[in-house]
């Protein structure tokens, strides 16, 4: 057998593959080989090829790197102010009069150079790399005018390479759709815009991986999500949405008509939207982050999305105003203690699951040769301490594409 590049051997591997019984096959005293980035080995030690690199463990934990499907964390600022304002009790209306809410990350974001907008994005990814995250999603959706949209997505581009990210995979969402503009009034107008000049520069950059949009009565409705979704579609962009987050449009079904690769929050997902995505595959994507700081009172109807079999994702939200997580781990914590999942489910969520809610289900998310090599190594043995402890930080080793 020819030499590997890397070798990983004496851990516990948690594949994230699941046999018949839903069960996580594990393998005891297991070894992974990668070469070229590339998974081309896993299974017992005794028999592993040998490898240029190589690290032998004394039986810790062995993951497929984390996978954060769903963040905003590029943006500018902060909005430490208005948290304060609703921990007095201040509304939405005062929060926002006094220059508070979606708006005033928009006005920070235009203000920030490129140069800014990476240095401030930088630390909060790392944040998230040093929690084992190989890979994350980031969303534009702070700009809202094409040349912002563009820069915003122009930052999470050099967030993804080896010279200016911290080591991760980055996958890219246009949310030109997310809220509207300072000083904006006509929605279907600024529909218009989306459509017809975001976009299309984001395209023709080459910035866009999907595109994503917030259904929700304080953000648009289901007919203006549908023709960001038939404009995605005409660029031949896979979509996802923020849908039944505080209310029940029917944004879910509405992303299942387009095979949307997930609809993320759906605290308020009814029967009828269970059932859409369960046919199109749609994954579900929890984020109990925003529920937290939010004081959500409604939770994800998560026994309904099991016996339906949908898959269920988790991810951060990290975002300033509902959401200013970074941290993965918590994520789980927060989605077992608060939803109801089991650390399996909370692992395979932002592993397999993840990738799936990305498209990336053949490249990433198991321990599985073929596989893009992005792996953890943590110091406990059993799987569940992942998502048990809060804020305490495991990791001993990331792998990235076949490199520490
Ligand atoms: N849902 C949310 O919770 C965030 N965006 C969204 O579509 C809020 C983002 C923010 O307040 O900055
Ligand atoms: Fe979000």
């Amino acid at each position: 057998m020819s030499k590997a590049g890397l070798l990983v051997s004496h851990v516990r591997i948690w594949t994230g593959e699941t046999g018949p019984d839903g069960k996580v096959r594990m393998i005891e005293d297991g070894a992974v080989a990668a070469s070229d980035g590339i998974i081309t080995y896993v299974g017992p030690t005794e028999g592993a090829p040998e490898a240029e690199v190589e690290y032998d463990h004394q039986g810790e934990l062995l993951t497929p790197g984390l996978v954060d499907c769903h963040t905003h964390v590029v943006h500018a600022g902060n909005r430490a102010g208005e948290w304060q304002m609703r921990l007095e009790g201040a509304s939405y209306e005062e929060v926002a009069k006094a220059g508070g809410g979606i708006v005033s990350t928009v006005k920070a974001v235009r203000a920030a150079s490129e140069e800014t907008l990476l240095s401030e994005s930088f630390h909060r990814l790392k944040a998230l790399v040093d929690e084992g995250v190989t890979t994350a999603e980031i969303k534009s959706g702070y700009g809202l005018d094409a040349g912002n949209e563009a820069k915003m997505l122009r930052v999470a581009r050099m967030l993804g390479t080896k010279t200016g990210g911290p080591g991760v995979t980055v996958t890219t969402t246009h949310l030109g759709a997310h809220a509207m503009p300072p000083g904006g009034a006509d929605k279907d107008a600024y529909i218009a815009d989306v459509i017809e000049r975001q976009l299309p520069l984001a395209v023709k950059e080459g910035l866009a991986d999907a595109v994503d949009a917030f259904c929700e009565g304080i953000a648009f409705s289901p007919a203006q999500v549908r023709r960001v979704f038939e404009a995605a579609r005409a660029l031949k962009l896979p979509v996802k949405l923020h849908a039944e987050q505080l209310s029940n449009l029917g944004g879910s079904k509405l992303a299942a008509e387009f095979s949307a690769l997930s609809v993320d929050h759906i605290e308020y997902l009814d029967t009828d939207g269970i059932a859409a995505i369960a046919k199109s595959g749609t994954v579900a994507v929890l984020l109990p982050g925003a529920f937290y700081f939010i004081k959500e009172k409604q939770k994800p109807p998560v026994d309904a999305l099991r016996r339906a079999g949908v898959p269920i994702a988790l991810a951060t939200d990290c975002n300033p105003g509902s959401s200013p997580l970074t941290s993965i781990l918590l994520a789980m914590n927060m989605a077992c203690t608060l939803f109801g999942l089991t650390p399996q489910e909370a692992l395979l969520g932002v592993t397999r699951e993840g990738a799936r809610a990305l498209g990336m289900q053949d490249k990433i998310g198991t321990v599985t040769v073929g596989k893009q090599a992005d792996l953890c190594v943590w110091n406990v043995r059993e799987p569940a301490e992942l998502a048990y402890r809060i804020g305490f930080n495991p990791l001993l080793r990331r792998i990235w594409r076949g490199e520490e």
